[in-house]
């Protein structure tokens, strides 16, 4: 039977992976999957994280199944995480919280849910955008279209394509936006141009639908990174948003996360999640315990509240001083009188170089070769 099952393409992510594993070079650098590593090149979990686990282990909780909805603690801690505690969002009920199964299940949650009660709408993703936002809504069923966002030109945003292509949309379309730090280009909108994309989404009758992958992490402040969606928020606008913690407290294979829907009234926020619960149950029915309460245990602690935002900042500014090295030895390097200071510009671990192929494989070429001191022409 399974006879005719044919061979399914390698991850893109994941295939560079495996060819670094077999790459037997001392010099070797994995680019591809977006986990932040020490300057020692080791993974690294958070001095907090361990601490929490600590607590957690001494007062000996039980491993009981979760509600649907998640961790109540950590439910919520991440609503007010995003928004902020004295966000009147969150004291008039408006909030309907899911914990899912970290960023991809929120919002292969999300996805669910635009195709169960939305089956005419279209979602709208950035070009280009990570790769697995296209797999989600082609999984879920979800049309989608791309919106300009990537100008190779200046290596920076096509604003003005951005704007024209979510105003073009067909009226009622969920417009997704990374809320800070966009993966892979690490180009963000000005604030200025967020209060832009608002008027179009809001004219339009457009959903604002953000993923928030990075907050704390890209600036290593949680408030600055979440600014766009509070934006959103502060204009009274219905809002989805998928979190994930699998960067900002490194969290990434405890699949921690959250799906919020921002609602017009507290009685259709409890019908949103009263949904949610509904589409969660029969894919995974519960999720993960573990996470979800090292989130709750370090928000809910003023000191390793304290610890955790700190470690954040020095994890945002290790990335950001490898970001000025680069842009420095390209400076020194390059003789071309080219403005490399787009690198200084661009947020969080992803970077877009504007090199094509070719200078890509003539520049690693150069620098292996000088690396192990053999002679190239240039
Ligand atoms: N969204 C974006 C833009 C990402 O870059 C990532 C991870 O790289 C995710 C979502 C989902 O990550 P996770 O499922 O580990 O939370
Ligand atoms: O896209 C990323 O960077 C993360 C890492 O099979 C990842 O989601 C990539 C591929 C994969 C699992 C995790």
């Amino acid at each position: 039977r399974f006879e005719g099952v044919p061979m399914a393409p390698p991850d893109p992510i994941l295939g560079v992976s495996e060819a670094f594993k077999a790459d037997k070079n001392d010099l070797k650098l994995n680019l591809g999957v977006g986990a932040y590593r020490t300057e020692e090149l080791q993974p690294y979990v958070l001095n907090v994280v361990k601490k929490a686990e600590n607590l957690m282990l001494e007062k000996g909780e039980n491993k009981e199944y979760l509600p649907i909805e998640g961790l109540a603690a950590f439910n919520k801690a991440t609503a007010e995480l995003l928004l902020g505690a004295d966000n009147p969002v969150i004291k008039q009920g408006l909030v309907a919280t899911l914990q899912s199964l970290s960023g991809t299940g929120s919002l292969r949650l999300a996805a669910a849910f635009i195709q169960r009660y939305f089956p005419e709408a279209k979602v709208l993703i950035s070009s280009p955008t990570w790769g697995n936002h296209k797999n989600i809504f082609n999984d879920a069923r979800v049309p989608w279209s791309e919106y300009r966002y990537y100008d190779p030109k200046t290596v920076g945003l096509d604003f003005e394509g951005m704007i024209a292509d979510i105003e073009a949309a067909p009226e009622g379309s969920f417009v997704l936006l990374h809320g800070c730090a966009h993966n892979p280009t690490g180009i963000d909108p000005t604030p200025e141009q967020w209060e832009k994309i608002a008027d179009v989404i809001q004219e339009k009758k457009h959903m604002p639908f953000f993923d928030v992958a990075y907050q704390g992490f890209a600036s290593g402040s949680l408030d600055e990174d979440a600014f766009s969606v509070r934006l959103f928020v502060k204009r009274g606008m219905e809002v989805f948003v998928a979190q994930s913690y699998s960067k900002n407290l490194g969290l990434y294979a405890e699949r921690v996360g959250a799906i919020n829907v921002v609602c017009s009234a507290p009685e259709v926020a409890d019908r949103v999640k009263s949904q949610l619960k509904r589409l969660a149950r029969p894919m995974y029915s519960n999720p993960p315990i573990h996470g979800a309460r090292i989130v709750a245990n370090v928000v809910g602690d003023p000191t390793m509240f304290g610890e955790w935002k700190q470690e954040m900042e020095q994890m945002a500014g290790r990335i950001k001083n490898v970001r000025q090295k680069l842009y420095d030895s390209l400076s020194a390097k390059d003789k071309s009188g080219k403005d490399w200071s787009f690198i200084l510009r661009q947020i969080g671990m992803f970077s877009y170089t504007g090199l094509n192929k070719a200078q890509v494989k003539l520049f690693l070429l150069v620098h292996m070769a000088h690396a192990i001191q053999l002679p190239i022409a240039h």
